[in-house]
């Protein structure tokens, strides 16, 4: 029989790269160029399998067109809000995702976050590249403690749960979590935190407010300007979910209007399209969509997706089965 033809879409870490041409008839992306909409129309009606990530935007459109001869599309990463399901469903197309493999370094990014807010350390660290450091002296940068205060998460999910974990054994946080699903109040202990039953009760007493909720239509602008004024004044908030939970123009308004004291951001609506405004108020930390991005993260997420595809082409049990 001979080996399925799959896309792999972009650059994977070079040790997953190799494991693929060994099992599959592999076309690979050698310049890493993100494919637009009618090669990736193209790729649907060529390859028994293409390997996407948050960079392919799959709506439904890109279904139609030409004939779909892609059985799956294996995603590389957690997330899956750039691939329109239902349209791939319906045409019978499977997809996974790579859940588990990146939840550590994910929280560790929020981590990171909260900490370079709180302690403006991106701030800190302009001034100095800066040559504008004038010495120590008792006024200079002051920050927020973070020790002992009120993180406030929004889905916990597995990466809501590291990220507790982190906050109250690390940095001996009060957590509390909103969920749509109720969380055994022992299962949330585990994790340092309590669950409220609203967002609004959430927002009322964080501190720092902290997404981990799936992006997509059901929680498109979530954060909005409303639930942005809701956050306590001198609150933060830290995003390394997904850009459409928050609506960008109302943060960018609220940051302005002093609604709220800064924002750590590593996702954003329009990626890679991060407005100016954004870019350069100091109180903002942006990273570009790290969260998963360490050598042992990357080179997991892309062995899951291997064993993902592995597993449908022999008919065996999909691990990561999305649809
Ligand atoms: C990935 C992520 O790097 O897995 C996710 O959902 O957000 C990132 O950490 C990216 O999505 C790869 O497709």
């Amino acid at each position: 029989m001979s080996k399925p033809r799959i896309l792999v879409t972009r650059r994977w870490p070079a040790t997953v790269e190799t494991v693929l041409a060994e099992r599959f008839d592999v076309t690979f992306n050698p310049g890493d160029i993100p494919l637009g909409e009618n090669e990736l129309r193209l790729a649907l009606s060529t390859y028994d399998a293409v390997l996407p990530t948050v960079s392919d935007r799959l709506p439904a459109a890109v279904f139609d067109g030409a004939p779909v001869v892609t059985k799956i599309l294996g995603n590389f990463g957690v997330g899956y809000n750039h691939i329109d399901i239902s349209a791939a469903k319906e045409r019978g197309v499977a997809v996974t995702n790579t859940p588990g493999v990146l939840t550590d370094c994910t929280a560790d990014i929020a981590m990171l976050l909260l900490l370079s807010v709180a302690r403006r350390g991106g701030e800190g660290e302009r001034q100095l590249r800066a040559g504008e450091w004038k010495g120590w002296c008792p006024t200079h940068m002051v920050g927020t403690k973070v020790t002992g205060k009120t993180v406030g998460i929004i889905g916990f999910g597995r990466i809501g749960k590291a990220f507790a974990q982190r906050c109250h054994f690390g940095f001996g946080m009060d957590v509390v979590f909103f969920n749509r699903s109720p969380i055994d109040p022992a299962e949330a202990t585990r994790y340092g935190a309590r669950q409220l039953p609203t967002i609004e009760a959430v927002l009322a007493v964080a501190d720092f407010v902290s997404l981990h909720c799936p992006g997509g239509a059901e929680n498109r602008h979530l954060m909005n300007a409303a639930r942005l004024a809701a956050m306590k004044p001198g609150a933060f908030l830290i995003n390394t979910a997904r850009g459409d939970v928050v609506d960008q123009a109302a943060l960018i308004a609220a940051l302005k209007a002093g609604t709220i004291r800064g924002a750590g951001l590593d996702v954003y609506e329009a990626e890679p399209d991060v407005p100016e405004t954004l870019r350069r108020m100091e109180n903002v930390m942006v990273l570009p969509h790290l969260g998963s991005a360490t050598e042992e993260t990357r080179t997991a997420m892309g062995m899951k997706v291997v064993d993902n595809v592995t597993a449908f082409f022999e008919g065996r049990d999909v691990p990561d089965r999305v649809v």
